[in-house]
């Protein structure tokens, strides 16, 4: 995109998880954006029409053109500033993979992680052991792929599945305060861990994910709300 003129505006949330995969995207291709703080208790004119089916954030508009969805916005932004470090791998097969894997997590473990947010009792119990369980298949999944020793899965620069597993395991610290469960084992998990961890001491991350204490706040509070409407 070298000379191309580029407006490039980020509608996100800075405790969303959501937004930070958009933030770690754009940090690793080095794009400059401006940032558009949203309160979806009262969400902007904008929000509203540029993501007009899901309402959600994050958004990422590119020179006036709206794109929704995270993961959606990461390969779009990889595919337009083909100059900077590539987000996913240019060989079909692995892309494949990492698309498999980045969904995988995006529906699979992410759901099984907010129902234990969501559930008390015997039934966060079940969704304990089903984090558990998506975790084990990651790790057996990730085994051929991730040797360990470096932060990244593919390549020599964090990519999409780096950065899908850092929005959902990154903060696992904050879920295991917030929710007085563990998420992750060493002794099970050990490359997940090591992968998880290795990712979530590079600057990078910590400047685009939520403050740990600020986390442990909003799931308390979803938690709570949850709780409160299911005892409804
Ligand atoms: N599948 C979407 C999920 C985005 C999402 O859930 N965003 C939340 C904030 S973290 C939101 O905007 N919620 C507003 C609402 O549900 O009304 C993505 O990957 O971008």
């Amino acid at each position: 995109m070298a000379g191309e003129e580029n407006q490039v505006v980020l509608y996100g949330m800075r405790v969303s998880l959501f937004s930070a995969r958009v933030e770690l995207a754009l940090k690793v291709k080095g794009i400059e954006y401006e940032f558009v703080e949203e309160d979806l208790m009262n969400k902007s004119e904008a929000l509203l029409r540029y993501n007009p089916v899901h309402k959600k954030i994050p958004v990422l508009v590119h020179n006036g053109v709206p794109f929704a969805e995270s993961l959606v916005i990461i390969e779009y932004v990889d595919e337009t500033w083909k100059e900077g470090p590539r987000l996913l791998p240019q060989d079909p097969y692995e892309r494949a993979k990492v698309r498999f894997w980045a969904g995988y997590l995006h529906q699979q473990l992410f759901e099984a992680v907010a129902s234990v947010i969501k559930t008390d009792g015997e039934a966060q119990e079940r969704a304990v052991k089903e984090v558990h369980e998506k975790l084990k298949v990651l790790e057996e999944g990730i085994k051929g792929s991730y040797p360990g020793g470096s932060p990244f899965i593919n390549g020599d620069n964090m990519g999409l599945l780096d950065i899908v597993v850092c929005s959902i395991l990154g903060p696992h610290k904050a879920q295991e305060d917030a929710l007085g469960v563990k998420f992750l084992d060493p002794e099970k998990h050990p490359r997940v861990t090591s992968w998880v961890k290795a990712l979530t001491e590079l600057p990078l991350v910590k400047e685009a994910m939520p403050p740990h204490e600020k986390l442990v706040g909003i799931l308390q509070l979803f938690r709570a709300r949850a709780l409160e409407s299911a005892a409804v």
